[in-house]
């Protein structure tokens, strides 16, 4: 017999454990910020509704996504941060920064989470132009910080 597909809330809500006590660093690239910032409101307003409070979140700037991928060491160093959660966006230009802070970034955030043994999560878009960040930053294709942090809930309820 054919099994129906879940749709994704259901994804999003299965097997989700209590996070209510967990601590989540939260690293934000001030490059493009109209976007960045929309996307860590995506991921605050999820953690709350996990039922997690302001205490137990820390911000964190760095000046451009490349640099996300330090950012979010110094904070998944931290013993009391449980899992971090890197926002940017890299809008594809006409040089090759591009290219050059995509794979840098995407290889250093995931270094950090095999160094440390914590989720540190790429909450990063790479889109060809505002727009489409915007899109996919509050806009009409959802947004990825509010995908970012449940990610990172789902990997503490590994
Ligand atoms: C230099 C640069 C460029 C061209 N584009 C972006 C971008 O679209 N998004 C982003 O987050 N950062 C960009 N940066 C800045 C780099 O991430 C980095 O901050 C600088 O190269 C300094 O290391």
């Amino acid at each position: 017999m054919a099994t129906a597909l879940k749709n994704l809330s259901e994804y999003q809500s299965e097997g989700i454990r209590d996070v209510s006590a967990r601590r989540f660093g939260i690293v934000v690239a001030e490059w493009n910020h109209e976007v960045t910032e929309a996307l860590f409101e995506g991921a605050i307003a999820t953690l709350k509704q996990h039922g997690v409070p302001d205490e137990n979140v820390v911000r964190k700037n760095v000046p451009g996504s490349f640099e996300l991928s330090l950012g979010g060491q110094y904070l998944a160093q931290r013993p009391d941060i449980d899992a971090v959660i890197c926002l940017g966006c890299v809008i594809q230009g006409e040089t090759r920064h591009f290219d050059f802070i995509c794979s840098a970034v995407a290889h250093g955030i995931t270094e950090v989470g095999l160094k440390y043994n914590k989720p540190v999560i790429f909450g990063v878009l790479t889109p060809d132009n505002q727009q489409q960040a915007l899109d996919r930053a509050g806009g009409k294709h959802g947004n990825k910080g509010d995908e970012a942090a449940i990610t990172a809930i789902k990997m503490l309820s590994f």
